[in-house]
C-alpha cells in the first residue's frame, strides 16, 4: 500500500458530495466511492459514512465483512491514511455485538450481526406455547445493555404530563395482566416468495413466528396515570427502542390510536415472557405487545412512548414494512404511497414433514402438522390440506386453539391431519391453506402477491415430499 498517496482525516472529511467526490476510509485505506453509491444494495444510508470511516458501520452491519465485499471496496482505493490518523482508529476492538446473549444452537441463522435466527419448523410445532429459547429472534441492531437500576420509561406527547417510570413503578402501580399472543415478522415465509423472483430481505423460512404468554401493565392504565383524558387529537402511539445505530438513531414504530380506544385490543407493556423476566433478545426489561399486529410494531427495549398526530418518523415505519404491487420495483417504488403494515393477513405453514424430505406412510396415510394464524384477532376457522393439488381437500384437526371470541384470538392454532396417499406415488406435493373468521383465505400462489420487500408472504404453503416404503 506504500504505492498510494497519503491523506489525512482532514483531507477525507472534505469529500462528502458527488461534486467533490465521496471518500471514505476503512482501516488505513482511503477510497473514492462516488461511482458506487447509487448501486449500493443497502441504499442511501451509505451517505452517512461520506467523508468518514466506514469501520463503525461495518461493525454494525457486519454482513459487509466478507472477502467479496472487501474486494469490491479495494477497486475504489485511492490512498492510505497518514500514520497518525490511522493509529487513532480502534474500531477493530469495538464489536458492538460483543454483549449479545447466547442463542439456541439449533436455530437457522439468517444473519449473525445483527442476530436473526429461527427454529427449524418441526421444533416450532412441538408446543402450543413456544418455549422462550425456541422463539425466533429478529434484531435490527446490537442488543442494548440496560441496567435496571438506571432504567426509566419516558412517556409524553399530546395531553400527557411528561412522566418517567421505573420498572418497579410499572410492576407496582398497575395491575399485572397476561396475554397469550403470537408475534410474527412481516417477512415470515419470505424464502418461498423469493423463489418467484428475488426480494430484498432476510430469508425467513417459516419460523419467524412464535406464541408466548406476555405479562405486564395495560398500556391504557399507564397512559391514564400520565394524565390521559382526551384522545380526540391523538392519532398514533409512537414507541422508541433503546437499541441505536452509529448515529444514535433508535429503532422506532407506531400503532394507530384505535388500538387503545378498544380495551379488547389487550395492548400491554410486558416485562415477562412465559412467566420469566423478558430475556435480552426479546426486549429486556420492557417491550410493548400489540396482539394481532405485525412484529415490527412490538418494540423491544422500550425507552419512550409518545402520543402524537403523526406516525413514527422512523425508517421502519416510513420506508420499510409496507406492501406494494408486484409490478413495483426499486426504481419505481414510492414508500409514501403505501400504508404501514399493521394487522397481518391469514397464514399457515406445514411444519411436519419438511420440504424435500423422505416420508413413510402410516397405514397408507401421511401425518401432516403445522400452525395457522391471522392478524387483528381473527379466529382460525379451518385449515384445508390437499395431496393432489386441490382435487380433494381434507380438513385438518385443530389440536390447540384458545377459547376466545373472533376479534380477540391472539394465539396461533396448531393443527394435524392424516391424509390418504396413493401408495404408488413416489413423490407428491402437500398444500395447506387456512380460513379465518372474516372468511379471508390465503392466496393460492406467490406470483401475484410478490412484492419487492418480500413481506406478507402468506400464499398456500406447498411442499414436495418423497414417499419411501
Ligand atoms: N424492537 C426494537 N427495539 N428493535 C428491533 O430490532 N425488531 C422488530 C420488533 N421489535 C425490533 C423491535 C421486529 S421486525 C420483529 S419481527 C420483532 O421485534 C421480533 O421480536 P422477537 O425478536 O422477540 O421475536
Ligand atoms: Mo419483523
Amino acid at each position: 500500500s506504500t504505492a498510494y498517496p497519503i491523506f489525512s482525516v482532514t483531507d477525507v472529511r472534505k469529500h462528502t458530495t458527488k461534486e467533490d467526490g465521496i471518500w471514505v476510509t476503512y482501516k488505513d485505506g482511503v477510497y473514492n466511492i462516488t461511482d458506487f453509491v447509487d448501486g449500493h444494495p443497502g441504499g442511501d444510508v451509505i451517505m452517512m459514512a461520506a467523508g468518514n470511516a466506514i469501520d463503525p458501520f461495518w461493525n454494525l452491519y457486519a454482513v459487509h465483512k466478507q472477502p467479496q465485499i472487501l474486494k469490491i471496496l479495494e477497486t475504489y482505493r485511492i490512498g492510505t491514511l497518514s500514520d497518525a490518523d490511522a493509529e487513532g482508529d480502534s474500531s477493530e476492538t469495538l464489536d458492538p455485538y460483543a454483549g449479545d446473549p447466547k442463542r439456541n444452537p439449533s436455530f437457522i441463522i439468517n444473519s449473525e450481526k445483527p442476530y436473526n435466527g429461527e427454529p427449524p419448523l418441526p421444533m416450532l410445532v412441538e408446543n402450543f406455547i413456544t418455549p422462550t429459547d425456541v422463539f425466533y429472534v429478529r434484531n435490527h441492531l446490537p442488543v442494548p445493555q440496560i441496567d435496571v437500576e438506571d432504567y426509566t420509561l419516558e412517556i409524553g406527547g399530546i395531553g400527557l404530563r411528561e412522566t418517567s417510570l421505573t420498572l418497579d413503578d410499572l410492576k407496582t402501580k398497575f395491575p399485572k395482566v397476561s396475554v397469550t399472543a403470537a408475534i410474527q415478522c412481516a417477512g415470515n415465509r419470505r424464502a418461498d416468495m423469493t423463489k418467484v423472483k428475488p426480494v430484498k430481505g432476510l430469508n425467513w423460512n417459516g419460523g419467524a413466528i412464535g406464541n408466548a404468554v406476555w405479562s405486564g401493565a395495560p398500556l391504557i392504565d399507564v397512559l391514564k396515570f400520565c394524565g390521559l383524558t382526551d384522545l380526540s387529537k391523538i392519532r398514533h402511539i409512537q414507541f422508541e427502542g433503546l437499541d441505536m445505530d452509529v448515529t444514535n438513531v433508535s429503532y422506532g414504530a407506531s400503532i394507530p390510536v384505535e388500538k387503545l380506544f378498544n380495551p379488547h385490543c389487550d395492548v400491554i407493556l410486558a416485562y415477562e415472557m412465559n412467566g420469566e423476566p423478558l430475556p435480552l433478545d426479546h426486549g429486556f426489561p420492557l417491550r410493548v405487545i400489540v396482539p394481532g399486529v405485525v412484529g415490527a410494531r412490538n418494540v423491544k427495549w422500550l425507552g419512550r412512548i409518545i402520543l402524537s398526530e403523526e406516525e413514527s418518523s422512523s425508517h421502519w415505519q416510513q420506508n420499510d414494512y409496507k406492501g406494494f404491487s408486484p409490478s413495483i420495483d426499486w426504481d419505481t417504488v414510492d414508500f409514501k404511497s403505501a400504508a404501514a403494515i399493521q394487522e397481518l393477513p391469514v397464514i399457515s405453514a406445514i411444519c411436519v414433514p419438511t420440504n424435500e424430505s423422505n416420508v413413510k406412510l402410516k397405514d397408507g396415510k401421511l401425518v401432516v402438522q403445522g400452525y395457522a394464524w391471522s392478524g387483528g384477532g381473527c379466529k382460525i376457522l379451518r385449515v384445508d390440506i390437499t395431496a393432489d393439488k386441490g382435487k380433494m381437500w381434507y380438513t385438518a384437526d385443530i389440536v390447540n386453539q384458545e377459547d376466545a371470541a373472533a376479534g380477540r384470538c391472539w394465539s396461533w392454532v396448531l393443527w394435524k391431519a392424516e391424509i390418504p396417499i396413493d401408495k404408488n406415488l413416489k413423490q407428491t406435493e402437500i398444500w395447506a391453506k387456512a380460513v379465518d373468521s372474516n372468511y379471508n383465505v390465503q392466496p393460492e400462489s406467490f406470483e401475484n402477491i410478490w412484492n419487492l420487500r418480500g413481506v406478507l408472504a402468506n400464499a398456500y404453503h406447498k411442499i414436495k415430499i418423497n414417499i419411501v416404503q
